[in-house]
Protein backbone atom coordinates (compact mmCIF):
# COMPACT_ATOMS: atom_id res chain seq x y z
CA UNK A 1 0.00 0.00 0.00
CA UNK A 2 2.52 2.41 0.79
CA UNK A 3 4.84 1.38 -2.49
CA UNK A 4 1.35 2.62 -4.25
CA UNK A 5 0.87 5.30 -2.96
CA UNK A 6 4.44 6.30 -3.46
CA UNK A 7 3.86 5.78 -7.49
CA UNK A 8 0.52 7.58 -7.01
CA UNK A 9 2.17 10.70 -5.80
CA UNK A 10 4.73 10.38 -7.61
CA UNK A 11 2.49 10.12 -11.06
CA UNK A 12 0.64 12.95 -9.39
CA UNK A 13 3.05 15.58 -8.94
CA UNK A 14 4.79 14.48 -12.38
CA UNK A 15 1.85 15.14 -13.87
CA UNK A 16 0.68 18.47 -12.02
CA UNK A 17 4.27 20.47 -12.06
CA UNK A 18 6.93 20.72 -14.81
CA UNK A 19 10.44 21.76 -15.03
CA UNK A 20 11.06 22.74 -18.97
CA UNK A 21 14.26 22.60 -20.72
CA UNK A 22 15.61 25.99 -21.77
CA UNK A 23 14.96 25.17 -25.63
CA UNK A 24 11.84 23.68 -24.55
CA UNK A 25 10.32 26.77 -23.10
CA UNK A 26 12.16 29.57 -25.57
CA UNK A 27 9.86 27.56 -28.22
CA UNK A 28 6.64 27.69 -26.38
CA UNK A 29 7.33 31.12 -25.33
CA UNK A 30 8.09 32.01 -28.83
CA UNK A 31 4.68 30.51 -30.30
CA UNK A 32 2.91 32.18 -27.92
CA UNK A 33 4.18 35.04 -29.33
CA UNK A 34 6.15 36.63 -26.56
CA UNK A 35 9.32 37.54 -28.98
CA UNK A 36 9.05 40.92 -29.54
CA UNK A 37 6.07 41.32 -27.15
CA UNK A 38 5.75 45.13 -25.76
CA UNK A 39 9.51 45.63 -27.08
CA UNK A 40 10.82 42.73 -25.19
CA UNK A 41 12.95 40.19 -26.94
CA UNK A 42 12.52 36.13 -26.43
CA UNK A 43 16.13 36.11 -24.56
CA UNK A 44 14.70 38.78 -21.91
CA UNK A 45 11.48 36.47 -21.36
CA UNK A 46 13.92 33.62 -20.96
CA UNK A 47 16.15 34.95 -19.21
CA UNK A 48 13.30 36.35 -16.51
CA UNK A 49 11.81 33.12 -16.09
CA UNK A 50 15.10 31.08 -15.49
CA UNK A 51 15.79 33.86 -12.48
CA UNK A 52 12.59 34.08 -11.59
CA UNK A 53 11.67 29.93 -11.12
CA UNK A 54 14.38 28.35 -13.07
CA UNK A 55 11.74 27.22 -15.48
CA UNK A 56 9.50 25.49 -12.62
CA UNK A 57 5.58 25.40 -13.14
CA UNK A 58 5.40 24.98 -9.56
CA UNK A 59 7.39 27.83 -8.29
CA UNK A 60 5.65 29.20 -5.10
CA UNK A 61 7.70 32.30 -3.38
CA UNK A 62 5.57 33.46 0.48
CA UNK A 63 6.78 37.32 1.00
CA UNK A 64 4.27 37.08 3.94
CA UNK A 65 1.77 39.68 2.76
CA UNK A 66 1.51 38.23 -0.34
CA UNK A 67 2.61 34.88 -2.65
CA UNK A 68 4.14 34.50 -5.85
CA UNK A 69 2.91 31.54 -7.86
CA UNK A 70 4.94 29.54 -10.84
CA UNK A 71 6.75 29.88 -14.32
CA UNK A 72 6.93 33.55 -13.74
CA UNK A 73 6.52 34.11 -9.93
CA UNK A 74 2.89 36.34 -10.68
CA UNK A 75 2.33 38.16 -7.36
CA UNK A 76 -0.78 37.40 -6.20
CA UNK A 77 -1.51 41.09 -4.65
CA UNK A 78 -1.48 42.28 -8.26
CA UNK A 79 -2.17 40.10 -10.87
CA UNK A 80 -3.65 36.64 -9.47
CA UNK A 81 -6.12 35.57 -6.46
CA UNK A 82 -5.06 33.13 -3.81
CA UNK A 83 -8.06 34.08 -1.66
CA UNK A 84 -5.35 35.14 1.66
CA UNK A 85 -4.10 38.20 -0.07
CA UNK A 86 -5.85 41.43 2.07
CA UNK A 87 -6.48 44.14 -0.39
CA UNK A 88 -5.70 42.29 -3.56
CA UNK A 89 -6.25 43.70 -6.85
CA UNK A 90 -5.67 40.14 -9.02
CA UNK A 91 -5.93 42.44 -12.25
CA UNK A 92 -5.04 39.35 -14.19
CA UNK A 93 -8.60 37.90 -12.59
CA UNK A 94 -7.25 34.50 -12.40
CA UNK A 95 -6.59 31.39 -9.44
CA UNK A 96 -3.25 31.98 -8.61
CA UNK A 97 -3.28 27.89 -8.37
CA UNK A 98 -4.18 28.00 -12.08
CA UNK A 99 -0.51 29.29 -12.41
CA UNK A 100 1.13 26.55 -10.86
CA UNK A 101 0.31 23.49 -13.34
CA UNK A 102 1.92 22.53 -16.69
CA UNK A 103 -0.02 24.57 -19.22
CA UNK A 104 1.57 27.84 -19.35
CA UNK A 105 -1.05 29.15 -21.73
CA UNK A 106 -3.08 31.30 -18.88
CA UNK A 107 0.53 32.32 -16.96
CA UNK A 108 1.44 33.58 -20.67
CA UNK A 109 -1.86 35.88 -21.01
CA UNK A 110 -1.02 37.34 -17.75
CA UNK A 111 2.80 37.96 -18.14
CA UNK A 112 1.35 39.51 -21.51
CA UNK A 113 -0.62 41.92 -18.87
CA UNK A 114 2.08 42.64 -16.57
CA UNK A 115 4.42 43.48 -19.16
CA UNK A 116 1.56 46.38 -20.34
CA UNK A 117 2.24 48.85 -17.28
CA UNK A 118 3.97 51.31 -17.56
CA UNK A 119 6.73 49.30 -15.47
CA UNK A 120 7.40 46.96 -18.47
CA UNK A 121 9.56 43.70 -17.87
CA UNK A 122 10.55 46.28 -14.63
CA UNK A 123 7.73 44.40 -13.03
CA UNK A 124 9.87 41.24 -11.86
CA UNK A 125 13.01 42.37 -9.62
CA UNK A 126 14.87 39.02 -11.10
CA UNK A 127 15.04 40.88 -14.59
CA UNK A 128 15.91 43.83 -13.23
CA UNK A 129 18.95 42.36 -10.97
CA UNK A 130 19.96 39.73 -13.46
CA UNK A 131 18.70 40.66 -16.79
CA UNK A 132 18.18 44.00 -17.75
CA UNK A 133 20.68 45.71 -20.16
CA UNK A 134 23.21 42.42 -20.15
CA UNK A 135 24.08 40.30 -23.10
CA UNK A 136 21.12 37.76 -22.55
CA UNK A 137 21.26 35.74 -26.16
CA UNK A 138 22.60 32.61 -24.40
CA UNK A 139 19.17 32.26 -22.72
CA UNK A 140 17.61 31.60 -26.15
CA UNK A 141 21.24 30.24 -28.34
CA UNK A 142 21.74 26.91 -29.17
CA UNK A 143 17.72 26.45 -29.52
CA UNK A 144 16.31 25.62 -33.22
CA UNK A 145 13.03 28.02 -32.86
CA1 LIG B 1 -1.13 27.59 -15.86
Amino acid sequence: MKLFCLLFLSFFMASDAKVFTKCELAKALKNAGLDGYNGYSLANWMCMAYYESRYTTNAQYDNGWSRDYGIFQINSYWWCNDGRTSGAVSACSISCSSLMNDDINDDITCAKRVVRDPNGMGAWVAWNNNCKNKDVSSFVSGCAL
